[in-house]
C-alpha cells in the first residue's frame, strides 16, 4: 500500500487528490510543518530534505520530489498522457511547476532562504508576490479554450490547483484569471478534490 507524507494546503495537496481520484486504498500521513515535525530524525530518513510531500511506495521505500511523484502516480492511475509527445509536455508543466511556480511562491513565505539579511526581506517578498503573480497569468494564458491543463484530466490539474489556493492565500487577484478560475471550478466538481480540501480544511 502507498503512504502520502502531506502537509494541509502544501504541495502535497496534488498528489493527495492525485491519490484520492485513483480509488486504491492508501494511508495518509499529516506532517505538522509548524511543530517542525519534518526536521525529526524519523522523517529525515525518508525525506532527507525535510519537505512534504513524500510517498512510500508498496516496498516501503521512500520517492520524493512532485515531478517524480506526480507522474508515477500518475501512470498508476490513468492521470497521466500516453501519447509521448503529450507526456513530454506534461512532464515540462511538472518541471515548471515545481521549478519556477513553487520557488516563486517561496520567497514570499520564506525569504530566509534567500539571504540571512532580514532587512532585505520586504524586497524579496514584493518580487516573489511579482514572480509568483506572474506564473499565474502564464497559467491563465495556458489554459485558454481549454478544459484542462493536458488534453484530459490529469495530474497537471490537481497540482496547479495548489498554486490557485496559494494565490488566494496570498491575496492576488486570482479571480480575474478567467480560464484558471474556470478550472478550479471544474476540479470542485470532482467528489476526490472535495474530500481533499475538505480533509486538508483548504478553501479555494
Ligand atoms: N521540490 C519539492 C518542494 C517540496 C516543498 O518545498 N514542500 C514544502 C511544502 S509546500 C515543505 O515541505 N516545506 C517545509 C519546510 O520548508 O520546512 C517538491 O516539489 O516536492
Amino acid at each position: 500500500m502507498l503512504t502520502l507524507f502531506y502537509a494541509p494546503g502544501a504541495c502535497s495537496m496534488a498528489a493527495h487528490i492525485v491519490l484520492e481520484e485513483g480509488g486504491e486504498k492508501y494511508a495518509a500521513r499529516c506532517v505538522d510543518l509548524a511543530k517542525g515535525e519534518q526536521k525529526t530524525e524519523a522523517y529525515l530518513r525518508i525525506h532527507p530534505q525535510g519537505r512534504v510531500p513524500a510517498l512510500l511506495l508498496d516496498d516501503g521505500e521512500p520517492l520524493t520530489e512532485n515531478t517524480a511523484i506526480l507522474p508515477f502516480l500518475g501512470k498508476r492511475y490513468g492521470l497521466w498522457p500516453n501519447d509521448a509527445t503529450a507526456a513530454a509536455r506534461a512532464l515540462s508543466l511538472v518541471g515548471f511547476f515545481a521549478a519556477s511556480v513553487h520557488p516563486a511562491h517561496a520567497h514570499i513565505g520564506r525569504p530566509e532562504r534567500y539571504t540571512t539579511e532580514t532587512a532585505c526581506f520586504p524586497k524579496i517578498q514584493e518580487m516573489g508576490r511579482k514572480t509568483f503573480h506572474d506564473c499565474l497569468k502564464h497559467i491563465d494564458q495556458r489554459l485558454a479554450g481549454r478544459e484542462w491543463l493536458s488534453d484530459k484530466y490529469s495530474v497537471l490539474d490537481p497540482y496547479a490547483l495548489v498554486f490557485y489556493a496559494w494565490g488566494l492565500r496570498r491575496e492576488l487577484p486570482v479571480a480575474e484569471l478567467r480560464n484558471y478560475t474556470a478550472l478550479k471550478d471544474r476540479l470542485l466538481e470532482r467528489p476526490a478534490v472535495q474530500r481533499v480540501l475538505a480533509e486538508e480544511g483548504v478553501k479555494v
